[in-house]
């Protein structure tokens, strides 16, 4: 036989593919309807993708899986070549039926000569790329023909979220992270249909957001972090990248100030903002509840709106997180001031607040969202305040818990979260919250005891891939012990991103 070097020959195949079994696929999260057809597609050299003309951002979809294909295969696949003349084909179109279920619901029909991905929107589209991907063998078959072919399981697949907010949280305020940190986080979250990735983005050992108005929150702020380390900040334009980076991965970002405590950095740099009487120094420990803004001072909310109208000008999606948690020593009719006057500030910039649990005393309007992380009594009272909740109970999702005694990084306040722990949990029937109030479940990685990617994958993965399976699959889908075989089945793709995962030794991993 030949090898070819540029453009193969046209020939008819005769492809003996192996018989396949798509319901043996290690699909996470697990779609909710998926029937097996026992043949398989060719995905070769002779593979093209089509993407709907007229529909806006699926084309970008249909490159993004060319350019994930490529990394995985070296195949060079054509997207919308005006005389397509390959002989299977993807497509991926937009469906009318799909956008009535729901915005992010696809379907996939997987036969001998083609996929058709049908999608009720871009975002759809590229969900249901990731459980193509999902699907794509990590190594060419061999032995059927004469040049490499991936053979993909056939049948079809419909799919739609269980939850619509499905979050993970970075600190990168505590220890900071790079741009390109940040980017190696989306990518791996994307694959497992995350759509939210929250920034912690100041604390009391750092403020990591270029904000033009008020220069020394970076200049002084920026160069420190928890340890003797040298901190660092996002400009604005890498906070842009960032946020285009996570918006071709059909992310949101979430931007966190925390305040009116966890403000040490802010008070250090401008000395007005602070409200606990003391001059303050640098902090660069672990300890928490120590600091305030003032919160009776007109010019601590004309910071406060600086703030929120240049991160808001620069933020797409429609969220501004303001923290609010263990503002230990502010009083507690201040707090409640703050926030209610904190939110209307929020609102100014047109978007919604979201608060960590505890900003559920205060009179916050419906349109807010809380944040549960650790009280039972405050995520209840914003149930009985109608407002939205999104899951992060710390003893089941907190990426920064230690996985068991041994566990080289992490904290233990709130136990330990082996892996199964993280999974084994019904978010949509914990704590008497009603289905109805909650948004779905993000998984915050505090930073106190890391600070490098390699030490953020350890503890992040494997239980924040078990998250995106409680976020996404039917309650009735999820199951552990079905669930830890598709798990250790990641292996090779984690190791294929060089991911420093856990190797938990709950799994066998592959
Ligand atoms: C509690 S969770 C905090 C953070 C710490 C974290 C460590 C929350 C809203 N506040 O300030 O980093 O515990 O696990």
């Amino acid at each position: 036989f030949v090898f070819f070097s540029c453009k193969p020959e046209k020939e008819p195949r005769v492809l003996n593919l192996p018989k396949t079994d798509l319901s043996q696929a290690d699909l996470i999260p697990k779609p909710a309807l998926l029937n097996a057809s026992y043949s398989a597609f060719p995905l070769d050299q002779f593979t093209a993708i089509q993407t709907a003309p007229d529909s806006l951002g699926f084309e970008e979809v249909g490159i993004f899986l060319s350019e994930k294909i490529k990394d995985r295969t070296q195949l060079q696949i054509s997207v919308n070549t005006e005389f397509p003349e390959q002989e299977s084909v993807i497509y991926i179109q937009q469906s009318d039926s799909l956008s009535k279920i729901n915005n992010e619901s696809y379907a996939l029909k997987i036969n001998k000569d083609s996929i058709i991905l049908s999608a009720a929107s871009a975002s759809a589209a590229f969900r249901g790329v990731q459980t193509l991907r999902q699907l794509m063998p990590m190594k060419a078959s061999d032995s059927i023909i004469n040049y490499p072919v991936w053979p993909i399981a056939s049948g079809t697949i419909n799919d739609t979220p269980f939850f619509e907010y499905r979050g993970a949280m970075l600190d990168v305020a505590r220890h900071f992270f790079t741009v390109e940190d940040v980017k190696k986080y989306i990518d791996l979250l994307a694959y497992y249909k995350y759509n939210v990735l929250h920034l912690h983005l100041t604390d009391d050992q750092g403020w990591r957001i270029e904000i033009k108005s008020w220069p020394k929150l970076t200049e002084i702020g920026g160069a420190t972090e928890v340890g003797t380390e040298p901190g660092g900040f996002y400009t604005q334009d890498d906070y842009k990248a960032i946020v285009a980076y996570a918006a071709k991965n059909h992310m949101t970002i979430v931007p966190e100030v925390d305040m009116p405590g966890h403000t040490n950095a802010a008070s250090v740099a401008y000395p007005i903002l602070n409200g606990n009487g003391k001059t303050p120094e640098i902090y660069r420990g672990t300890h928490v509840g120590f600091s305030t803004f003032d919160t009776r001072k007109d010019t601590v909310y004309q910071f406060i709106d600086d703030v929120v109208r240049e991160i808001s000008a620069i933020t797409p999606g429609p969220y501004f997180h303001i923290g609010g948690d263990e503002s230990h020593v502010t009083q507690k009719d201040d707090y409640i001031y703050f926030v209610n006057k904190v939110e209307q500030i929020v609102q100014k910039y047109d978007k919604k607040m979201i608060g960590w649990d505890e900003v559920a005393t205060a009179d916050i309007d419906t349109s807010s969202v809380v944040q549960f992380w650790q009280s039972k009594e405050n995520a209840e009272l914003a149930v009985t305040k109608n407002l939205k909740v999104i899951m992060s109970p710390a003893k089941k999702a907190y990426l920064d818990m230690k996985y068991d005694l041994k566990s080289e990084y992490g904290l233990n306040w709130a136990g330990y979260v082996p892996v199964d722990t993280a999974y084994v949990w019904k978010p949509e029937a914990y704590e008497n919250i009603p289905r109805e109030n909650i948004l779905g479940i993000e998984a915050p990685l505090w930073s106190e005891t890391i600070s490098t990617i390699s030490e953020l994958e350890y503890l992040a993965f494997p239980r924040a891939i078990g998250y995106a399976e409680l976020n996404w699959s039917l309650p009735e889908q999820r199951d552990w012990e079905n669930y830890k075989v598709r798990l250790g089945n990641q292996a090779p793709f984690l190791e294929s991103m060089d991911v420093n995962y856990y190797p938990s030794p709950l799994i066998d991993w592959k």
